[in-house]
């Protein structure tokens, strides 16, 4: 009987990547400033009433209950980071006060400085997928995404989004920033969906 994937470090990196100990930054342009009191988060698209959260009603507990997650990141640029430890709350969790359309199939993260990241809804749907202002137990670095970014461990780093600012629910799968620049538009690790023309 195969040994199941978890059971082996070998087994959890997908081929093509190699494991890194260390923690690297990578994004385009600079790390934005972050003031709790102008900050909030936007849903909007396809949802029938559009939301707007502050830092505190997001993060607090109050509205959402705070998880952790751990689970091995994967970058499309070959490392892959395994055993990490996100704190935050799960999209599901979040889903649970937005009354989504039944049209809305796809979601586009929207970030500072315009960077954004198209993914089904059916991904962020899963428990693994957080929004997350914690690493291995203590917040994330301003270069890793603090004060917010998403979590999506399954695909490849760059729907990772950080410095979320908001979610749009939409009815196509319209290409984000990377997409639009020939990343592959779904980024499966495990079927090496790096670019548009991998199957
Ligand atoms: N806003 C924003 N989020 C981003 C990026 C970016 O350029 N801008 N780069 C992505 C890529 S390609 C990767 S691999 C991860 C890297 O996350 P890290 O810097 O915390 O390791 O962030 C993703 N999220
Ligand atoms: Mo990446």
């Amino acid at each position: 009987m195969a040994l199941p994937r978890w059971l082996t470090k070998k087994a959890r990196v997908p081929a093509g990547q190699h494991v890194v100990a260390m923690f690297p930054v990578l994004h385009v342009g600079p790390v934005p400033p972050f003031d709790p009191a102008t900050w909030a988060f936007n849903v909007f698209g396809l949802v029938q009433e559009e939301k707007v959260w502050t830092y505190e009603a997001l993060t607090s507990g109050a509205l959402f209950p705070i998880s952790t997650v751990k689970a091995d990141f994967h970058c499309v640029t070959s490392w892959s980071k395994l055993d990490n430890v996100w704190g935050g709350i799960r999209f599901v969790d979040l889903l649970e006060h937005i009354d989504v359309s039944p049209k809305a199939h796809y979601v586009m993260a929207h970030c500072e400085y315009g960077y954004t990241t198209n993914l089904p809804l059916a991904d962020l749907k899963q428990p693994q997928t957080l929004l997350a202002w914690q690493h291995n137990g203590v917040d994330l670095d301003p270069d890793h995404g603090y004060p917010l970014r998403l979590v999506v461990p399954h695909l490849y780093g760059w729907k990772s989004a950080k410095w979320l600012r908001g979610l749009e629910f939409m009815a196509t799968n319209e290409p984000g920033y990377w997409e639009q620049r020939g990343y592959h538009v779904y980024g499966d690790p495990w079927r090496q969906q790096r670019y548009s023309w991998d199957c």
